[in-house]
């Protein structure tokens, strides 16, 4: 188990002086916006999607107080480690209860939580289920590399049939899960696979999960060179393989068109397979609570405690 870290930005150049306007504040670099050096194995795809991370806050014009980065355990759920803004590296398979409570209590801010394939879908397999049916306004980008890595290669969730690791010397007998179709499943409301080897789809991806008012996931495929290096050439031209957009004819808005879509063998298809709109879960939460305070207007907070006290006499 590991323990919570919370890490806050430090002071820098581009910090807002109180009386500047955002329209006037410089957009933060990845100067601005980068930490310790990543402590990844060369050539891992993670790198891609960090710098990624970097050019979105900058292209966006994300300010630090206004990131919040949130990530469990595993290679790449050191995430927040590598970015100067809030965020928290939290337990293992919690990032996402503990991001729906940054989200639902600071509707102001960017939440986005990063993790592995393990993280999401192995110990944290039901938080990804509860956090994309209650459609809590946050991105969430797994970087999957069909492996545990951190941990030096046991199967995981995504690993493909007969995949050698420490957890299956003879080669894994359990059929993987398809994170695009659990995630429809599941009530996801953005739902979209990339690859850390195509940065302009990766960014573009990105920047529409997090125009998106409710939960967004990003599948990216992430290579570990370490554990499981080659798992994805076939989805990279520059290794012989071959880069499928989602077919522009697709409806991302048709549930079924998009379970039937990322049914496709192989890494399958990239792009958005589905998005649609429905009330967050912050949304309802902001109405419920505003519609009390008006039937409580003018008590005290003592008050309100004390009526609720006398209703469960
Ligand atoms: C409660 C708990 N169980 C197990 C572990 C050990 N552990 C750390 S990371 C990890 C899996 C990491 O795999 P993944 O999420 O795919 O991330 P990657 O390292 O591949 O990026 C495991 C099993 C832990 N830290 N905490
Ligand atoms: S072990 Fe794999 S996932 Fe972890 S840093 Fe190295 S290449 Fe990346
Ligand atoms: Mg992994």
């Amino acid at each position: 188990m590991s323990t919570l870290t919370v890490s806050l930005p430090r002071t820098t150049t581009a910090g807002p002086a109180p009386d500047l306007l955002d329209a006037d504040r410089k957009a933060l670099t990845k100067k601005d916006t980068a930490a310790d050096h990543p402590t990844w194995c060369p050539g891992c795809g993670d790198f891609s999607v960090l710098a990624l991370y970097y050019k979105l806050i900058e292209k966006r014009k994300m300010w630090h107080e206004k990131i919040c980065t949130v990530a469990g355990i595993g290679c790449s759920s050191r995430f927040p480690y590598f970015v100067q803004a809030h965020g928290a590296h939290f337990i293992h398979g919690r990032a996402l209860p503990f991001a729906t409570g940054v989200s639902l209590s600071r509707p102001d801010l960017h939440v986005f939580v990063f993790g592995g394939d393990g993280d999401a879908f192995s110990i944290g397999g039901n938080h990804f289920t509860h956090t994309a049916r209650k459609n809590i306004k946050l991105t969430y980008v797994v970087m999957d590399n069909q492996v545990y890595g951190l941990t030096k290669k046991q199967t995981s969730p995504t690993s493909p049939l007969g995949f050698k690791s420490k957890t299956d010397v003879w080669g894994s007998t359990d059929r993987p899960i398809n994170p695009i179709k659990q995630a429809i499943a599941a009530g996801a409301t953005f739902v979209a696979r990339s690859t850390a080897t195509n940065i302009p789809h990766l960014l573009k991806t990105m920047e529409a999960a997090m125009d998106h008012d409710g939960f967004s996931f990003i599948q990216c495929l992430s290579e570990c060179i370490e554990f499981f290096p080659g798992a994805f050439d076939a989805a990279n031209p520059r290794k012989g393989g071959a880069f499928l957009e989602v077919p522009a004819d697709h409806d991302a808005t048709d549930e079924y068109a998009a379970y039937k879509l990322a049914d496709s063998p192989g890494s399958g298809a990239f792009g958005i397979f589905y998005q649609t709109q429905r009330a967050t879960k912050n949304a309802n939460e902001a109405k419920l609570i505003a519609d009390h305070r008006v039937k409580v207007e003018g008590l005290a907070d003592w008050q309100i405690l004390q009526k609720n006290f006398d209703r469960m006499k």
